[in-house]
């Protein structure tokens, strides 16, 4: 009976939590591993002149990418730090771990390079023991490395590649046995699961042991599993020899556990495989432990995806890991709140895409009950060269063995729309294309054999675009689940043509099985109409295509399930929607407050209670013009509801595809909307202006945003801007004029990234060819804003505005023109193209006195080319 074996009781008897740093504290001379995270204290330059101190996670690129100036820096990041290693660690075998550095590290200890690691988002480690000093300082030093590399994917995608060390880095220390680490980064163990039924289930370890020790030394291995409440189920204890300086491979089978409690999202039941390295005296030299999720899953051409032998839809979302304010950097704790959101809204799937996220956010998944696809971030186009070839093929060997572990993980991937610049790229020659085509193929038949073999309990997968090509060229057919990216209703024709599309595919080859891997439209908050359409960035047209979207793939049993892009808004430096670098199509912000079709996932998926939702959080401030009424969207998964206006029951309403409308009398001023079901019940207080008539009365200004066909709910001019019309009689509107680009062809034409504004909505859209806009206001004095852009400087080009490139914008028009409020100049020769030379938000102020019942004219006269307006705001005052 040694003090060692008592701690190894504890252990077993009370887990690991309480336990743990005690036994550390007194056992670590005797050869216990050690894990320390060293996040705090580096110092950061971009120049190695300029020193500041930072904390991991961190990244130089949070706030370029987003700022005016186009691009973000893409360069080095140098980052150092001193860590002091104590002369009892001085038999230790020592790492240093590195969870997550974009894109390309180069690691140096005490001056010297030690490694260099390519890829950004898995992680890698170094062995340092004979780099260290004991008993002193020793400096660390990263050279980072983001920029532009032939070699690393990705090469080019519609997300920013910030720079820096943003997942934790760790030391390390060992005995001279341990589990390897040598294996990818991985844990050095791996389970499997070689059967799972509901009779019985089997686990299968295999180990890494590494003995740095040139003997050959005999060490025990203890293997227990638990069951969810801590209870032993099943221990072996094997005596392994491992040979000298060498990592030795044991496969360790438990003898079979009987009725498992099988993992499903609804039944997220975990075991737990605890591993205990002692050494022959049973002195702990390191333990492990891994979640134990007993699952089957696979997939069938016709009847789409079974977990343990039984049908289940996949719904659910797309991910990426940024967020608002800290870049790629993101606190831990914050990131697992997506995950939360994400299981509250009911899903079941997760595609953590482009690339692997925080590992932590796997184990989430495992506890939590989602199915995840997790890829690597071979994107849009590859190099055809051994270098690029080696680092796919060993970031995704880093990938499989690092995710391994987690239940949760049914999918492998390992390219998204990989002919995506093949097919956009003007300038590809055809030898190249033929090139490209080729080259892509044999990677992805190499990543295709190398996961399959890797993850036998596994479906493999990639994503495809709306291309013939992935058909053509047979890479369509090598992963096991064939994803595809649809646009359609955006980028591509109409919302209908998804379900086509997808029979058709079905039809022509019956033997894949297929998951609409991506969709949806870009959404901003602040835009909302009651006649969405394609690209106008309305959350009204956002919950159009969701849902329709959502029942044609319900209505398919041959679709394995479906993953919206994406769950949150994300950052694309080159990219501008409603709001400049930010690619808008996510169900929640940026900062992760959901946007209604958020909820209205949550209304048709998550039946775990009942669930009302009034769909109106950005009503307030709602401007009616000359209408009693408003439709507002009801969300809910139970059948029917009463809806109660200012405490008055208004009507019951039936629920189909989780929806009902109902029009609302709202009145001036404060509403009280109210939904009830049963237990359930919602309410939202939405603010109202109701203006009957222009008479400046019970409000003092009035925008109108001109051209455009939705209502814009502007922070920075606090004001509703409403929907443009024709002229009507002491009314408002235009004589003359068309809706800039109009067609939803057209959609690129749309000015983006404009500056010196956080009103783009407002300037987006506008009339071209307006040259007299009248506003019946009485008489009195007025400050009138007029808002302008040049929509013609500098187009942006974006390959994934895939129905039309735009060479016509790049002859531009001279436009110059006089405007007028009434009869006084307030700019002559106003000319944009030539003032400015970006695309700048342009606001002409200027007072006027209206008399003789004469209303206010804008008259935008033409000198040369077609004038353009796109807003409005007056304001009365006296
Ligand atoms: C895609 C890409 C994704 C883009 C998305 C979009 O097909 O896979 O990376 O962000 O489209 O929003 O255009």
């Amino acid at each position: 009976f040694s003090f060692q074996s008592a701690i190894l009781k504890a252990f077993s008897v009370f887990g690991y939590g309480k336990f743990s740093c005690i036994v550390f504290i007194l056992i670590f001379n005797l050869g216990f591993s050690q894990h320390k995270i060293i996040n705090t204290g580096w110092q950061f330059s971009e120049d190695k002149t300029n020193w500041e101190t930072v904390n991991i996670p961190h990244t130089w690129n949070k706030n370029d990418a987003f700022d005016d100036a186009p691009g973000y820096r893409r360069g080095k990041g140098f980052y150092k730090k001193l860590v002091f290693i104590p002369a009892e660690e001085k038999e230790a075998i020592q790492y240093l771990k590195f969870n997550g550095i974009n894109q390309e590290a180069t690691v140096f200890v005490n001056g010297t390079q030690i490694g260099n690691h390519k890829g950004g988002y898995t992680a890698f480690n170094f062995e340092v023991t004979n780099y260290l000093n004991y008993n002193a300082y020793n400096l660390i030093e990263v050279e980072v490395d983001n920029s532009h590399n032939i070699d690393i994917p990705p090469l080019d995608a519609d997300f920013t590649f910030y720079g820096g060390i943003y997942r934790d880095v760790e030391l390390i220390s060992l005995p001279q046995q341990h589990f390897s680490l040598n294996d990818f980064a991985s844990d050095g163990f791996y389970i499997n699961y070689p059967n799972v039924s509901e009779e019985k289930a089997s686990i299968e370890v295999t180990t890494l042991l590494r003995n740095t020790n040139s003997k050959s030394t005999k060490t025990l291995l203890k293997i227990t599993l638990l069951d969810a409440q801590g209870a032993e189920i099943k221990s072996r204890t094997e005596i392994l020899k491992l040979d000298g300086n060498t990592s030795n491979t044991f496969k360790i089978k438990l003898s079979d556990v009987y009725k498992p409690n099988l993992w499903s999202p609804d039944n997220p039941y975990l075991y737990k495989l605890n591993l205990v390295l002692t050494n022959e005296n049973e002195n702990v030299l390191q333990t492990k432990s891994s979640n134990v999720g007993f699952r089957r899953v696979n997939v069938d051409a016709d009847k789409g995806f079974f977990l343990n032998g039984k049908p289940i839809k996949l719904i659910g979302v797309n991910r990426h890991q940024d967020f608002k304010g800290f870049g790629n950097a993101v606190p831990i704790e914050l990131q697992k709140k997506d995950i939360e959101l994400i299981k509250n809204m009911g899903t079941n799937v997760i595609r953590f895409a482009h690339y692997p996220h925080s590992r932590e956010l796997y184990d989430l998944c495992d506890r939590l009950g989602i199915l995840v696809w997790t890829e690597v971030p071979i994107v849009n186009k590859v190099t055809d060269s051994k270098a690029f070839f080696d680092v796919c093929i060993a970031m995704q060997n880093e990938h499989v063995k690092q995710y391994y572990n987690y239940p949760s993980v049914a999918m492998f991937g390992y390219m998204n729309e990989i002919f995506i610049r093949l097919v956009f790229d003007r300038n590809i020659s055809e030898a190249e294309a033929a090139n490209l085509k080729t080259s892509s193929f044999k990677l992805a038949q190499q990543l295709e054999d190398l996961t399959r073999s890797l993850a036998p309990n596994h479906i493999t997968v990639m994503a495809c675009h709306l291309n013939e090509v992935y058909n053509e060229t047979g890479i369509a057919d090598l992963p096991m689940l064939l994803g595809w990216n649809l646009y359609f209703g955006w980028y591509d024709k109409d919302i209908p043509d998804l379900g086509i599309f997808l029979d058709d595919q079905h039809k022509r080859f019956p033997k894949r099985s297929l998951l609409l891997s991506e969709y949806g439209p870009g959404a901003d908050v602040r835009i909302y109409t009651k006649t969405p359409k394609k690209f106008d960035f309305s959350t009204d047209y956002q919950a159009k295509l969701h849902q329709s979207y959502y029942k044609q793939i319900i209505e398919r049993p041959f679709m394995t399930g479906m993953t919206a892009w994406n769950f949150a808004d994300f950052g694309s430096e080159f990219r501008g929607d409603a709001i400049p670098h930010v690619n808008q199509k996510g169900l929640v912000q940026f900062d992760r407050t959901p946007k209604e079709i958020y909820y209205w996932y949550k209304a048709v998926l998550d039946q775990t209670a009942p669930f009302v939702h009034v769909a109106a959080n950005y009503l307030s401030g709602l401007v009616l013009t000359n209408t009693t009424s408003f439709p507002i969207s009801l969300f809910s998964n139970q059948h029917n509801a009463s809806v109660f206006l200012n405490e008055e029951k208004l009507v019951d309403v039936t629920f189909e595809n989780g929806s009902a409308t109902v029009d609302l009398p709202l009145k001036n001023g404060k509403n009280l909307i109210k939904v009830v079901s049963g237990d359930a019940s919602d309410e939202q207080r939405i603010e109202v202006l109701k203006i009957d008539e222009l008479d400046f009365k019970s409000f003092q200004r009035f925008g109108i945003n001109i051209g455009s066909h939705f209502y814009f709910t502007d922070e920075a001019h606090q004001i509703t801007f409403v929907p443009d019309q024709s002229y009507k009689k002491d009314w408002f509107g235009h004589l003359d004029g068309q809706p800039y680009n109009a067609s939803e062809d057209k959609h690129q034409g749309i000015p983006h990234n404009i500056k010196n504004t956080t009103s783009e909505p407002l300037f987006q859209t506008m009339l071209e060819g307006c040259t007299n806009y009248k506003i019946d206001v009485p008489d009195g004095n007025y400050k009138v804003n007029l808002f302008f852009v040049e929509p013609q400087i500098k187009p942006t080009e974006n390959i994934y505005n895939l129905a039309e490139q735009t060479p016509e914008l790049v002859e531009i028009k001279q436009r110059i023109f006089d405007v007028y409020l009434n009869t006084i100049l307030i700019e002559k020769q106003f000319n944009m193209a030539n003032e400015y030379s970006e695309k700048y938000g342009i606001t002409l102020t200027s007072t006027i006195s209206v008399r003789n019942k004469d209303g206010l004219t804008i008259l935008l006269n033409p000198i040369e080319g077609i004038p353009v307006i796109s807003g409005v705001l007056i304001e009365k005052l006296d």
